[in-house]
């Protein structure tokens, strides 16, 4: 019922800018706008004319000016949401913004919530649940890999796959379904066992691919953790500056400077990246705040989604390091760095090369800020690696996404093993789930909690 309504809202940020944008959508979209409106050269009988930019005023009750605009009128249904839509162009003050917003509600319209613009675009078939998504996801993106990502599922690159999975499951399903209802007509050898276990394989590596870049993809998305971590001293926090260049952390040749986990944030590679500095871990402090902190160092290590291990190359190395050693797990990204390059070296970089197996050693001097840019080219190889960016394939991003087709690759499976010990009708209800499951990435099989949660992440105006 909401839907005949018109809708209003401030669609730019709230601040001081050249433009803010005050947009409307709906039937009563032109006559409200209109009626605040004053052109300069209205006059005309055909106003409003559609697509076409009119400069002029908007005028309270009263006939005082609110703010000097320009108003474009673009008729349904070749709009965002398919509506009728106009867009006042206003001067981006918070007072001005609002007093426009405000004349429009008075007259009539209703402010819109939270992504609704973008809801009836969905509602209306103008675009799909992944491709509003992917809206979302274009707005918040932190990389330029991240805007890529969610470009290709705004052009449908998703929907127009899952479509293809959906319709192939159709046509699978055809078949079986018409010789359970008609077991006379049909028998068995209407479809062959061994080409349909082969095409169901098929889709089933199908999901998979789509499933596969995922992790690199939300790591542009969403960002990766990079901890650094060393034994006290050794420079950990010179090296957060120097890479952050600003003097973010406090840096002392005071052993035990930092004693909580402080972070900044940085693109490396196109990655966005939250740095996470850490406390010096050692084995012999009593000081129960620093012992807190060394706790914390471990948990930031255990998190991350690479390790940046700061050895100092100007002293030996000792039991602490072992331990420090010892925190990378297998999953997650490592860097090895010897800092205090600067200074008479104990320990080479071949020698923590030999420690590592192998590993690539970045040599720098924090305080000099040398090696930055090697550490941040090695830091990116290793980001890539981890994520093996060889696979661009994917479009997927959402963790709500990456469910539904674990779900989907799982419905599968239940029907290759239906269709070697159980009746057909089992093959044709797991594929039936499959299908249904997938409708869930583009929204023709969403309920209606789902979609007020998908919308309600928006912001306002959009
Ligand atoms: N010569 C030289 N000194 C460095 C270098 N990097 C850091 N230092 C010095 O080493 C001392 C410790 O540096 P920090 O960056 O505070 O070391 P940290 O690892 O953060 O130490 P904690 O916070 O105590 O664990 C400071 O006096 C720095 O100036 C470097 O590359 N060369
Ligand atoms: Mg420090």
């Amino acid at each position: 019922l909401t839907e005949n309504e018109t809708i209003a809202a401030i669609s730019t940020p709230l601040g001081e800018g050249g433009i803010g944008i005050v947009r409307l959508s709906g039937k009563d979209a032109f006559s409200l706008a209109a009626g605040i409106f004053h052109c300069q050269k209205s006059g005309a009988a055909s106003f409003p004319d559609a697509r076409r930019l009119y400069h002029g005023y908007i005028k309270n009750d009263r006939g005082e000016i609110v703010d000097e605009v320009l108003v474009s009128f673009m008729p349904a249904p070749h709009t965002y949401t398919r509506e009728d839509v106009v867009e006042i162009n206003c001067h981006s003050g918070v007072f001005t913004l609002r007093a426009v917003l405000k004349l429009l509600l008075n007259a009539g319209a209703r402010l819109a919530e939270p992504g609704e613009f973008t809801k009836r675009a969905f509602l209306h078939g103008r675009i799909d649940l992944s491709q509003a998504e992917a809206v979302l996801n274009m707005i918040r993106a932190r990389s330029e890999e991240a805007v890529k990502i969610a470009a290709k599922t705004l052009r449908g690159e998703l929907s127009s796959k899952v479509a293809q999975l959906r319709n192939k499951i159709i046509e699978l399903r055809a078949p079986i379904e018409a010789s359970i209802d008609y077991p006379e007509e049909y028998s068995d050898g209407d479809w062959n066992l061994e080409i349909l276990q082969e095409q169901i394989r098929e889709m089933k590596s199908d999901v998979e691919k789509l499933l596969k870049g995922v992790e690199r993809n939300r790591a542009f998305q969403e960002g990766v953790s990079v901890a650094i971590i060393g034994r006290p001293n050794v420079g950990k926090s010179s090296l957060l500056n120097a890479l952050l260049r600003q003097q973010r952390a406090i840096v002392h040749e005071m052993p035990g400077t930092t004693r909580d986990i402080l972070e900044g944030y940085m693109n490396i590679g196109g990655y966005p990246v939250r740095l996470v500095d850490t406390a010096g871990i050692q084995g012999s402090t009593v000081d129960p705040v620093e012992l807190e902190g060394i706790e914390r160092s471990r948990a930031a290590a255990g998190m991350a989604s690479m390790l940046i291990m700061v050895f100092d190359s100007s002293a030996l190395w000792t039991p602490e390091d072992d331990e420090i050693a010892s925190l990378s797990r297998a999953d997650q990204g490592l860097l090895i760095v010897a800092n205090k390059m600067d200074l008479t070296q104990k320990i080479s970089a071949g020698y923590l090369k030999n420690v590592f197996s192998g590993r690539e050693v970045v040599e720098t001097a924090a305080v000099k800020e040398e090696g930055i840019q090697l550490l941040e080219e090695a830091a990116t190889r290793e980001l890539d690696r981890v994520y093996s960016k060889a696979d661009e394939t994917s479009e997927i991003v959402s963790q709500r996404h990456e469910t539904i087709l674990r779900e989907t690759a799982e419905n599968l499976d239940g029907a290759l093993s239906a269709l070697e010990s159980q009746p057909v009708e089992m093959v044709s209800l797991e594929l039936y789930s499959a299908w249904n499951k997938l409708g869930e990435i583009i929204g023709d099989t969403a309920s209606d909690q789902l979609l007020d949660k998908i919308f309600s992440e928006f912001c306002l105006g959009k």
